[in-house]
């Protein structure tokens, strides 16, 4: 019989190796000592932890996404999954720091030349200058082909006018992989190109930035362009492969957040777990309640699920599966969803407690629903994995 369903590729287990397991502990005791205490405050003041990003720099952990060739450790995305779930256990925004800087340099690692990644690769893994991905339009969201920025050749340079929208970390960037139609004759899918714009260059703005339900410590911007001019070796790939590109793009980037959303939903399970056995209601702690016990359980075995999930999808990805698309969406949609599901448990699990910011699980219901929605929406994620399912109608 004729198998319809896509077969798993590449290897079918995954084991942590030990320096996996050391970096993930060091990142652990790090995100504890140093960013947990400043999680709140981030929350409150809503303003961009450069401290957190130095720490980040300093610890060689904006190095990770990249190879040793270009200055980085690494370039495993299990291994930058790893670090992001651990930073984001305590505080999102911080973990959304790494995220951002594999997405918006992922661009570069997929379609740059050597001379380009030699140009700008170093400074990043070293988290001299930190970069964002622009896609995103306001008319362009789901619908990433519609973009409708345009970078016009002339001579030796492109000239970019129009305006990208949700733009995370796009005021803080010194560089932005900018998605521009270079060719409006042509079919939808190859009408975009990508750029390299760096954002000290004359025609750049910062619109303004949103006002954000969690998140708040990464700043979300609007960004215009008018009459920018960009050398044209700032080009990855050829004409026409931009949308391509930020599809493979996409592909890489979603289990970083799929790993944020997991470790935000441990984050707060660990938080109601502890609540759960100090709290006493009807003389004894509210864990030996069984309804209380059993949410508590549902909210561990999701988690874990999720987690499983994510580490196998890098594992695939990395090992250049042709189900990458599958693996990318399926992780980041059940992650996503688990971590809404879970934080507003640990809410439930608080009472009262849960719904005041005396306690994070508020903040982490918070940051949580931005997993269900950036990098392709969860139902975006079920169209992806459906058409790898069915094939595209
Ligand atoms: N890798 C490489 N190529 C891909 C690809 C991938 N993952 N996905 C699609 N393509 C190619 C297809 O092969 C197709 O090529 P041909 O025209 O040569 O056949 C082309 O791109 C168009 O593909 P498709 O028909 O699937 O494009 P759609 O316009 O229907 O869009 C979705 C597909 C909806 C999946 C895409 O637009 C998407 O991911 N949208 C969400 C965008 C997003 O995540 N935005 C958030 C930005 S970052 S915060």
């Amino acid at each position: 019989m004729l198998r319809s369903c896509p077969v798993t590729a590449g290897p079918t287990s995954y084991r942590l190796t030990q320096e996996q397991e050391l970096l993930r502990d060091a990142v652990r005791v790090l995100a504890d000592e140093r960013i947990a205490p400043r999680a709140a405050e981030i929350d409150r003041t809503a303003e961009f932890p450069w401290d957190v990003k130095e720490l980040l720099a300093a610890q060689d952990i904006l190095g990770l996404p990249f190879p040793t060739d270009f200055g980085g450790v690494g370039g495993e995305l299990l291994t930058v999954c790893l670090a992001v779930e651990q930073i984001s256990q305590v505080c999102a925004t911080s973990g959304l720091i790494l995220a951002v800087q594999e997405l918006g340099a992922l661009p570069i690692l997929l379609a740059g030349t050597d001379e380009q990644k030699a140009r700008w690769l170093p400074d990043l893994a070293a988290g001299r200058t930190l970069i964002a991905f622009a896609l995103t339009e306001s008319e362009a969201g789901s619908d990433a082909a519609a973009a409708r920025t345009r970078a016009r050749r002339d001579g030796t340079d492109y000239v970019i006018d129009g305006a990208k929208r949700f733009i995370s970390q796009g005021s803080v960037a010194d560089l932005v992989t900018v998605f521009a139609v270079t060719d409006d004759a042509a079919d939808r899918h190859r009408r975009l190109s990508c750029f390299v714009v760096e954002t000290k260059t004359a025609g750049f703005k910062v619109e303004r930035l949103e006002h954000k339900m969690g998140i708040r410590g990464s700043p979300t911007a609007e960004l215009s362009f008018s009459g920018l001019r960009v050398p044209a070796e700032n080009r990855l790939g050829g004409e026409g492969d931009g949308f391509s590109i930020a599809m493979r793009t996409l592909d890489r980037s979603r289990p970083a957040i799929a790993a944020q959303a997991v470790g935000i939903a441990q984050g707060a399970l660990e938080v109601a777990s502890r609540h759960a056995r100090e709290r006493k209601q009807f003389g004894k702690p509210i864990g030996e309640l069984q309804m209380v016990a059993a949410m508590l359980a549902d909210m561990d075995a999701g988690t874990e699920a999720a987690r499983q999930l994510l580490y196998k999808a890098c594992v695939e990805i990395d090992a250049g599966s042709p189900q990458a698309s599958r693996w990318s969406a399926m992780c980041k949609l059940v992650a996503g969803d688990t971590a809404m599901r879970v934080t507003t448990d640990a809410v439930q699990v608080l009472g009262g407690y849960g719904y005041i910011d005396e306690f994070p699980v508020e903040r982490m219901m918070r940051d949580a629903k931005i997993t269900q929605l950036y990098e392709g929406t969860q139902q975006i994620q079920r169209l992806v994995i459906a058409r790898s399912l069915l094939g595209r109608s």
